[in-house]
């Protein structure tokens, strides 16, 4: 549709110049007609937000003001609203369409969003990148029409004249270390512009944390962990710190809820990817929705001769990230196999149906599937080649080293 619509654009009213730099009706090439009034910072990632800015001397009402993100659905600022001179209000961008909670959320992977007065007038407009957790996107200084990427958001408050360093996310390798294996972390910033240092803070089995300089090598802070000798858990977080004295972390949540890896010698369990549906439109539904919804699955086989409960486990459809979806903790009653037993774990990115859920589909065309443990290391995966609507492919018995085609599927059943 939007194609379509740009063709007609292309011949139509705005002409080829305007094409090249852009034109889509989907989107409002309108000129902005400023009022004082600005879409001064956004965040989306959790709970979206806009901040408004009013650059005036005066307050301003905005009851009857229109903010969106698609022309079709305008949100209209309730009546009475209002900011003060040079002063900032926040709406809250979560599909509520009450007060100050607009009718639609923001992308992370960036979008553009509009602000018109009451009489219908473009009075800014922003669009913005795609955004890394605990990143926003705004103006430096408030107001302005300077903007970056800064690792500390300001909700509700101004932007100041500099902004602060923002990571992106933070790559280990290796991605599942071992015991007596040092481990390199590296990452990348926004902007380099007005940065003093980027440091990783580590520790081990809940010590003290130490820190490191990131250097950069090859356009990457990186710094190497030291190797471990016992089993136990390492955790660490990376900060950058601006001239300004303003800090950043990645995670956004840290030094609360940092990265970690387990070093872990537990012998893995007997478990087995054992059957599989990448095409399901008749076979076999979920119906955890209350409707029948013919999603993709996973069975997973427990060869062992003890139960194993697989919470605090990982599925994924891609072996180079086994940390993909944890099977959620706390639920044995769900998650515990009993040895002989089968589990079946729907592949819908539907993980609010519940703690068998995961949060990504399988691809019809092929991919990977597997089940990792607690730290990551592999239990059992496979890879797989095109797979034919509502057939499973499963081991020819139950964990067999051969595969077939199963025309009557048995998900949650033995394969023999
Ligand atoms: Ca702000
Ligand atoms: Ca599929
Ligand atoms: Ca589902
Ligand atoms: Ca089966």
């Amino acid at each position: 549709m939007k194609r379509l619509l740009k063709v007609i654009c292309l011949v139509g009213v705005c002409g080829c110049l305007l094409y090249l730099t852009g034109c889509d009706p989907l989107e409002d090439e309108r000129p902005v007609q400023a009022e004082g009034l600005h879409i001064n910072e956004v965040y989306a990632s959790g709970e979206d937000w806009i901040e408004l800015y009013n650059d005036l001397e005066t307050s301003k009402n905005i009851g009857g003001y229109f903010i969106y993100d698609k022309a079709s659905s305008k949100y209209t600022i309730p009546a009475g609203t209002t900011i003060q001179a040079k002063g900032f209000l926040i709406l809250v961008c979560n599909d509520l369409g009450v007060g100050l909670n607009t009718n639609f959320k923001l992308s992370s992977t960036g979008e553009t969003v509009y602000l018109e007065n009451s009489s219908g007038t473009l009075i800014d407009r922003v669009e913005f990148p795609e955004l890394s957790g605990g990143q926003s996107y705004g103006r430096y200084p408030d107001g302005s029409a300077s903007m970056a990427i800064s690792g500390t958001p300001t909700r509700g408050t101004s932007n100041g004249g500099s902004l602060t360093p923002a990571i992106l996310s933070a790559t280990r390798q290796p991605i599942v270390p071992g015991l007596n294996e040092s481990v390199t972390i590296s990452c990348t910033l926004v902007s380099t512009q007005g940065l003093a240092a980027v440091k990783i803070y580590y520790r081990f089995n809940g010590g003290t944390y130490a820190s490191a300089a990131m250097t950069l090598q090859g356009g990457f802070y990186k710094a190497t962990l030291p190797a471990q000798a016992t089993t136990g858990k390492v955790e660490y977080y990376l900060e950058a710190e601006g001239t300004n004295g303003l800090k950043s972390y990645e995670p956004a949540t840290a030094p609360n809820k940092v990265l970690s890896y387990l070093l872990n010698t537990d012998p893995l369990p007997n478990l087995f990817i054992n059957e599989f549906m990448a095409a399901n439109t008749s076979c076999c539904p979920d119906n955890s929705s209350g409707t029948a919804a013919y999603d993709d699955w996973i069975e997973i086989y427990n060869a062992g001769a003890v139960a194993v409960n697989i919470g605090g486990m990982y599925v994924s459809d891609n072996k180079a990230n086994p940390f993909k979806y944890k099977i959620p903790e706390g639920q044995p009653a769900l998650t515990t196999i009993p040895p002989g037993g089968f589990l079946l774990i729907w592949a819908d990115n539907e993980p609010e149906q519940g703690a068998l859920h995961a949060d990504f589909n399988l691809n019809a065309a092929g991919e990977d599937v597997g089940i990792y443990y607690i730290d990551g290391r592999t239990i059992n995966e496979y890879t797989f080649g095109a797979q034919t609507p509502n057939v499973s492919w499963g081991r020819t018995t139950n964990g067999a080293s051969t595969w077939k085609a199963f025309t009557t599927p048995t998900p949650g059943q033995s394969n023999n």
